[in-house]
């Protein structure tokens, strides 16, 4: 039976590093995943997304992979991640790996062979090996800036000392970007598609999908570059290889998978990567970075819809993930919009106006048509974790960038599940966590919230097994009300489904006679406070 899961999933992000430690080393692991399966369940989502598992040095957390085809040690083995893609199967949930095919690791085999070998040799032909500029090659190949600060081109020292070329990496130096002009790339990754698809793996998460390819000749950006045509972003060759891979998914039974990060500054350019033979769906970056502010959201939603239309993809809707500012903090500051290059870690934020505002995104970005993402800690209203002090930050970002970015590992700290040290993250006796938890987070854990009735938790618990039961089954669009300035508000149907946000500064009143199937925030006398959405049925 086809059922089209992937249209209308909730799929709950879990970064790996820091979700559960089953071992006791400090460092989440797929021991601890396991462990948690039936809190995965009881949650009510759909499917699961683990960030990369694979064997790194972890210079990226996990992004830097030096063997596709097994398991860090740090989280455990790939006897473990068959086993833990077999028991959350039982456990009702679907499993989606990342996978990253832009870069591999510095320590993967084909970048040690491509060293060692030489210049000229075929082995450097896997990545961008190029001379540089200038009269002895001391200038870089071209004026690319990595994502990560500073140039994407690093000089190699050949083996007998000389100077060499340079290899491109748009990420950290230890990320060398792969060549996709290359065979043996792309036969190679059909085959990891295939290793995993056959260990039972539902889809996969497609790292940087709009960065494979690179414009022929590698030319410069320039100074004042057209942003919908940069030269290592979405080159038109790229969609070639997911019709490639779509072609392999297909083959598999069971309704796999494939969500693209695909982040381009357009909906024309992202909605071509979800062509019915490309990728099925991917993250909806601008709803990521909408402001708290009613007109802004309704575009955002209204061009989402728009946007997918014509390629019939479903939209999806992600408010927060590993490489964000988490959106309590972000919601709670005076500018609410956020970018990619948002360096504004250190921000202040109301962490009350910041929570309300996030249980009325939760409902908001939950009633909607499509796909859902919540990234761990989203159910517990997790804020950012602003002052890290510097000599604990491991995100590369900020040595890259040499400190003017504070990076990412704000929004990884390892999650809090009870009382007592680390916060029930680590079994008893363990070593401290990889990341230090703020001593406050004890009335966010798990345990904290699970029976409260007001808490985070039970209000995701609420609103996504009602999503389950009457908006999945509902046609995929939505029916926008008039509601008044400052309002978003929109009917789904048949059967009286609305959602109404009220993001102004002043309470509006509930419409009469409408049952309140659920609500983000308590309704004072019949009406609908600032920065709360209510669920109604007519
Ligand atoms: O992110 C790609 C990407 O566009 C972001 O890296 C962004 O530029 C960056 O976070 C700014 O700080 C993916 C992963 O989600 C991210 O965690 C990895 O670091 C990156 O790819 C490299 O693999």
């Amino acid at each position: 039976m086809t059922t089209h899961w992937w249209r209308h999933a909730a799929i709950y992000q879990i970064y790996v590093r820091s979700f559960a430690d089953g071992d006791g080393d400090g460092t989440g692991d797929l021991a601890g995943v396991r462990s948690r399966l039936p809190y995965l369940r009881e949650l009510g989502v759909d499917a699961l997304w683990f960030t990369p598992w694979y064997t790194s040095p972890m210079a990226d957390g996990g992004y830097d992979v030096a063997d596709y085809r097994d398991i860090d040690p740090l989280f455990g083995t790939l006897a473990e991640a068959e086993q833990l893609v077999v028991a959350a199967h039982e456990h009702g949930l679907r499993v989606l790996i990342d996978l990253v095919p832009n870069h591999c690791s510095d320590q993967h085999v084909w970048f040690r062979d491509a060293l060692a070998a030489g210049p000229g040799s075929p082995e450097r032909e896997r990545f961008w090996f190029v001379p540089g500029r200038g009269g002895s090659g001391e200038l870089p190949p071209n004026d690319w800036t990595s994502y990560f600060g500073g140039s994407a081109w690093t000089r190699v020292t050949e083996a007998d000392g000389s100077a060499g070329p340079w290899y491109l990496h748009m990420f950290a130096p230890e990320q060398p970007d792969l060549n996709w002009e290359h065979p043996e790339i792309r036969a190679e990754f059909e085959d990891i598609l295939r290793f995993w698809l056959d260990r039972g793996v539902d889809g996969f998460r497609i790292d940087v999908a709009h960065g494979l390819e690179k414009k022929p000749g590698l030319p410069d950006v320039g100074p004042d570059p057209d942003v919908t045509d940069l030269p290592y972003q979405d080159c038109d060759a790229v969609h070639d290889i997911y019709r490639s891979w779509r072609k392999i998914l297909d083959e598999y039974d069971g309704e796999r998978t494939f969500v693209g990060e695909v982040w381009l500054p357009t909906p024309e350019q992202s909605a071509r990567y979800l062509r019915p033979d490309e990728l099925h769906s991917a993250f909806n970056f601008d709803f990521l970075c909408c402001a708290w502010d009613a007109d802004a959201l309704r575009r955002v939603v209204e061009e989402t819809l728009a946007g997918h239309a014509p390629v019939a993809a479903p939209p999806t809707w992600v408010l927060s993930n590993h490489d964000t500012i988490r959106h309590v903090t972000r919601y709670g500051r005076a500018d609410t919009s956020f970018d990619m290059g948002d360096k504004r870690l250190l921000d202040p934020s109301d962490p009350v106006l910041g929570r309300r505002r996030a249980r009325a995104a939760a409902l908001l970005t939950l009633a909607l048509p499509g796909g859902v993402y919540v990234y761990q800690g989203d159910e517990l209203g997790l804020p950012e974790v602003q002052d890290l002090p510097d000599a604990l930050i491991q995100d590369p970002t900020f040595v890259r960038s040499g400190g003017a970015d504070r990076g990412r590992d704000g929004c990884r700290i390892p999650l809090p599940w009870g009382p007592g040290p680390s916060l029930g993250f680590s079994p008893e006796g363990a070593a401290a966590p990889w990341l230090p938890q703020p001593e406050s987070w004890s009335a966010l854990s798990v345990a904290a919230q699970h029976t409260d009735p007001e808490s985070f938790l039970t209000l995701y618990r609420a609103a996504l097994a009602l999503r389950r039961e009457r908006l999945v089954p509902l046609p995929e669009s939505l029916t926008w009300v008039e509601s008044g300035a400052g309002t978003v508000c929109f009917d789904r149907g048949p059967g009286g489904f609305r959602c109404l946000l009220n993001v102004s500064a002043a309470p509006v009143p509930l419409p009469r006679g409408a049952e309140v199937l659920l609500a983000s925030g308590p309704l004072p006398d019949g009406t609908v406070p600032p920065d709360t959405t209510v669920w109604l049925a007519l």
